[in-house]
């Protein structure tokens, strides 16, 4: 019996990332991660960066620009970790983005069991939250954050859970979904390797949402991960609250670059009524399906369980 690391209670896997060979995509560029600044997710230039990391979506890499996300043991029900800089110290100075200094995102593999969260930052650089992983099998851990005097990265990392896995079929394509009574319907289809425009229309009781609520400076955050590898795509609306043109609902419009056909899966963030309530779809970009398409068998899609529960912290 291999050794393994404990963390949380489970046994850590860390990708073997370094030598795999990913399909290259465009660059996508999430939006530029200063307090107060959402423009949609405008494309930015990059520059001055190894240039195949900075050709690569985010969230693949454990290790990029200098800065490594490495997990922690933790005590159970304690996911912890922290973010070595360039110096190999571990990072305790980052610059506020979309409310907050840290977004920790998790899925598994399967692309179910996502979960946005926040962790809180001690002085020596330990990130700790209650664990978001809700259950066995291969998880991805993503780090979206921006270090101070660097530039906004995603890092991620596999994170294994044992137990006995009931691995689930991505759900097929669909336009409407439903989460916690809301129903939250899609128009829009992303095309690789441009700016696609996402539509969410909220709805309740057959009655359209007027009055999202602001979360994290937003009325909607949109996170996409790639099926087959969960490349991360960090799409920000069209729009913000207070900008004089934005209305809090029905509809939340994203502006979306992914970087190449197949299979996504989209996870929204709404607030409303004081709790954050997560809609997901599949979506498939590009042309024909491949063997790579979804199950047509899938499940209808469900929100994401106990996302907004005391403590994820949101002002
Ligand atoms: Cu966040």
């Amino acid at each position: 019996m291999r050794t393994v690391t404990r963390l949380a209670g489970f046994a850590v896997g860390l990708a073997a990332v370094f030598g795999t060979t990913y399909g290259i995509g465009r660059v996508v560029e999430r939006a530029p991660a200063v307090e107060g600044r959402h423009d949609g997710g405008a494309a930015r230039a990059t520059g001055g960066h190894d240039e195949t990391a900075a050709r690569l979506p985010g969230g693949l890499l454990v290790s990029d620009r200098g800065y490594t996300l490495q997990p922690l043991d933790a005590p159970t029900g304690e996911f912890a970790f922290r973010i070595a800089g360039p110096d190999g110290q571990p990072v305790t100075r980052y610059d506020v983005a979309h409310d907050k200094q840290m977004h920790l995102i998790v899925a598994r593999r399967d692309l179910s069991g996502f979960r946005h969260v926040h962790p809180e930052l001690a002085p020596d650089g330990t990130w700790r939250v209650d664990t978001p992983l809700t259950g066995p099998g291969q998880w991805r851990a993503f780090a979206d954050f921006a270090p101070t005097g660097g530039e906004p990265l995603t890092l991620g990392v596999d994170v294994t859970v044992p137990g006995e896995l009931t691995e689930r079929p991505l759900p097929a394509p669909a336009t409407s979904t439903t989460v916690d009574g809301y129903t939250v319907a899609l128009t829009g289809t992303p095309q690789p390797g441009r700016t696609s425009s996402l539509t969410l229309t909220v709805s309740r009781d057959g009655q359209p949402v007027t009055d999202l609520e602001p979360y994290l400076g937003a009325y909607g955050h949109l996170v996409a991960l790639r099926r087959g590898d969960l490349a991360y795509l960090h799409v920000h609306p069209d729009g913000t609250p207070g900008d004089g043109r934005t209305r809090p609902g029905p509809a939340v419009t994203f502006l979306a670059e992914v970087p190449s056909a197949g299979s996504y899966r989209l996870y929204l963030d709404f607030q409303h009524g004081g709790r954050v309530h997560t809609a997901e779809f599949t979506v498939v970009a590009g042309a024909a399906p491949t063997a790579d398409a979804p199950t047509p068998s899938g499940p209808a899609p469900t929100g994401g369980a106990g996302h907004g529960t005391p403590g994820h912290g949101h002002n």
